[in-house]
């Protein structure tokens, strides 16, 4: 704001301004879009605001001082399987090693061998007991199951024997004793008829056969079973009697 002294001045600066003439309305024409020649009128409310001009250009970089350095960026991902190494050295030769556990363990391992076998005796024992079995004499054992030759034989190799096979009149009494039936004996004429074998092969020892036996009934009777009184008689092998089998004495 001027000054209240200054205001004579400023009105005989405007006396002299409008009455300069034509040339400085025209120039000021070229600046000035309010100014009108002629009548002089009083101006208009301001326009609104133009629109937001275009995004300049990036400006130069900053005066100021450098920013301090950011964190590490994350870990970027693992690289490919490298090529495997070439084998190394040879090592130097081992210690001996150590027996005493090695001895140790052997020792635990016989004294249970001792143990079990002390057992098995012990087993073995109560069961010839049990069996009737003597000293020195063969074992018989049936289940009283009746079945076809071939049937009793696959039974006994199961059970590591072979069919019961008296050689001497004291086995034949032993076997009638534990079949309590018509058993069948390891005895064929399979191979050639009218030559009895034992199946564990040789030529008999010791026969009973009951009187007219054996006879071979309608061509078909290369097995023999021991009958309820002792006597033997040739028969068919696929009729069934009662297994029994035989373990060495
Ligand atoms: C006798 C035996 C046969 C058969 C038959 C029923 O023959 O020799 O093995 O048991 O009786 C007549
Ligand atoms: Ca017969």
């Amino acid at each position: 704001m001027f000054p209240f002294s200054a205001l004579p001045v400023l009105l005989l600066w405007v006396v002299t301004a409008s009455g300069s003439g034509k040339t400085a309305c025209e120039d000021a024409q070229k600046t000035c879009s309010v100014i009108t020649c002629g009548i002089p009128v009083t101006n208009g409310t301001p326009g609104r605001d133009g629109r937001d001009g275009a995004k300049g250009e990036k400006g130069e970089p900053g005066q100021g001082p450098r920013g301090l350095q950011g964190p590490p960026g994350k870990l970027g991902p693992p690289g490919n399987t490298g090529v495997p190494g070439p084998p190394g050295a040879k090592g130097q030769k081992g210690d001996r090693g150590d027996s005493s556990v090695a001895e140790s363990k052997l020792a635990n391992l016989e004294q249970e061998l001792r143990t079990l076998k002390s057992e098995l005796d012990h087993i073995k024992k109560l069961q010839f007991f049990s069996l009737g079995k003597k000293s020195g004499t063969k074992l018989y054992v049936t289940n009283g199951e009746k079945m076809p030759f071939s049937k009793v034989k696959a039974l006994c190799a199961e059970l590591r024997a072979f069919v019961a096979t008296p050689k001497n009149a004291e086995e034949n009494k032993a076997i009638q004793n534990v079949a309590n039936g018509v058993a069948f004996l390891g005895i064929t004429d399979e191979s050639t008829e009218g030559k009895f074998e034992y199946v564990t092969g040789g030529r008999l020892a010791y026969s009973n056969w009951k009187s007219n036996e054996p006879n071979n009934h309608s061509w078909g009777e290369d097995c023999v079973v021991l009958l309820q009184d002792g006597l033997w008689n040739d028969i068919a092998c696929s009729s069934s009697f009662t297994a029994v089998c035989e373990f060495p004495a």
